[in-house]
């Protein structure tokens, strides 16, 4: 429980989110996947990259999951990623604490909106910390999962991506979800500066990271639902 934060709305500029969330429950709806490019913009998008890669500089970053080595070695294989948790309360993050509550007002507005969309069948009352994800080069990558396979209580993944003059062919990194019931079609998602993707965190959209050959930055956010991530936390105390 030490990666949750708390939610919160905040007031933005209403009629910019307004527009937002209509795009972001019109496509969840159809498709499960929505893509936001220019979330935040030029500056306000470098100023968290500017902290994304100062932090990564300073060395906080980790190996996607601390295991026994044994694993450890074998889950490179799996994932290549290195991360680190952030709550954006501390000055030094302040601008990664501006995109998540910017990504907050954006999920809990849709939430609100969508009387009778699938994002208004959720109570989303709850969040992850930020997870800033670094694949650094050399062909790293997260073979094909799901986010919320066994009900843990994620609705929602959003992620904010952070790759300056991104070029798929030479850099690869490229996002692959292959949502259920799309046969063999896939949604291919470039990870460009500036752009936010959002999709259900469920068994409906099973995802890759390809491999990158070029140092690959991301921000994750996964939203709760109220009722799901309690009956969750209730079976975990339970087994503990
Ligand atoms: C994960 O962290 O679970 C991912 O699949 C990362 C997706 C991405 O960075 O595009």
């Amino acid at each position: 429980r030490d990666e949750e934060g708390v939610i919160e709305e905040t007031s933005g500029d209403q009629a910019v989110i307004d527009d937002m969330c209509r795009i972001v429950i019109r496509d969840m709806d159809q498709f499960g996947v929505c893509v936001v490019d220019n979330f935040l913009g030029y500056k306000r998008g470098m100023s968290v990259l500017d902290e994304v890669t100062g932090m990564y500089t300073k060395g906080v970053f980790k190996d996607g999951q601390l295991v026994s080595n044994k694993v450890k070695n074998d889950l490179k294989t799996i994932r290549g990623d290195q991360i680190t948790w952030i709550d954006g309360k501390d000055d030094s993050c302040k601008n990664i604490g501006m995109l998540i509550s910017q990504v907050d007002s954006i999920i809990l507005r849709a939430n609100k909106m969508a009387n009778n969309g699938k994002i208004g069948r959720y109570n989303i009352n709850g969040r992850t910390k930020a997870m800033v994800a670094c694949y650094p080069g050399h062909g790293t990558h997260y073979v094909k999962h799901v986010d919320n396979p066994n009900r843990d209580g994620r609705c929602i993944t959003a992620i904010y991506y952070l790759n300056r003059d991104w070029n798929i062919q030479q850099n690869g990194g490229l996002l692959r979800i292959f949502p259920e019931g799309w046969q063999d079609k896939v949604a291919d998602i470039e990870p460009f500066f500036d752009r936010i993707l959002f999709f259900w965190s469920d068994r409906r959209n099973p995802h890759e990271v390809q491999p990158a050959f070029k140092t690959r930055y991301a921000i994750t956010l996964w939203y709760f639902d109220s009722s799901e991530r309690q009956e969750a936390c209730r079976r975990h105390q339970v087994e503990a």
